[in-house]
């Protein structure tokens, strides 16, 4: 059986995303008796949806959990629910589409709730000692739109699928803080170490398949 990991590719004014290397790291690896596929995905509207589709006509998994960046959040999301709206919000994709309040797909329904088990899968990254929240938006950028993507081919199917939001790892907020000169004080990027992030996505995966 197979269980399919996404990430992305750098995006924005990040030089690097950890959930690509997040994907990467767990691509080939097994998690509760399954094979996992990681793979990195274009930070471009269209492409992203259109190549995880793919994946999951490709591999057929029992489980898919997608992730991203989310530079400034403080802990692992596991987000609840995406929404049928990609709007950018100034940020524009890697191929500079810039769009403000489209439809994602507009004959799609308003929107889809994850079906990992968001809430459990959160108290297993607290109980691993991993810093982890329940959230309600992922946004209305890639990740949102991967996440409406994913859950609108698996709409019926019972396969369990979501995605988690991952913070800025120490190297990617040192380098942000380096910006500015070290005198100025004040707060800093919120990190997590890539090892961390990688134990919430594969512990994502466990609760999903042990559950
Ligand atoms: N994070 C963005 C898109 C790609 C990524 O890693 C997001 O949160 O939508």
């Amino acid at each position: 059986m197979t269980i399919l990991c996404t990430g992305y590719e750098p995006f924005g004014d990040h030089e690097t995303n950890p959930s690509g290397a997040v994907a990467r790291e767990l691509d080939g690896a097994t998690v509760s008796g399954n094979d996992v596929v990681g793979d990195v995905l274009p930070v471009v509207l269209g492409d992203a949806g259109g190549r995880v589709r793919a994946l999951i006509d490709e591999h057929d998994p029992s489980a898919v959990v997608a992730t991203g960046l989310a530079a400034g959040r403080s802990a692992v999301s596991v987000e609840r629910v995406a929404v049928n709206v990609a709007d950018t919000a100034g940020t524009p994709d890697n191929d500079g589409n810039d769009p403000v309040d489209d439809r994602i797909d507009p004959d799609g329904r308003d929107g889809y709730l994850a079906t990992l088990p968001v809430r459990r899968t959160v108290e297993a990254c607290l109980d691993a000692g991993v810093p982890a929240r329940v959230s309600n938006t992922a946004g209305t950028h890639l990740c949102n739109d991967v996440l409406y993507e994913t859950l609108a081919a698996l709409d019926g199917t019972g396969v369990p699928a979501g995605f988690v939001h991952l913070p800025a790892t120490p190297e990617q907020a040192a380098r942000k803080a380096g910006d500015d000169a070290a005198a100025r004080g004040g707060s800093v990027t919120p990190s997590l170490p890539l090892d961390l992030q990688t134990d919430a996505v594969r512990i994502a995966f466990e609760t999903a398949l042990d559950a």
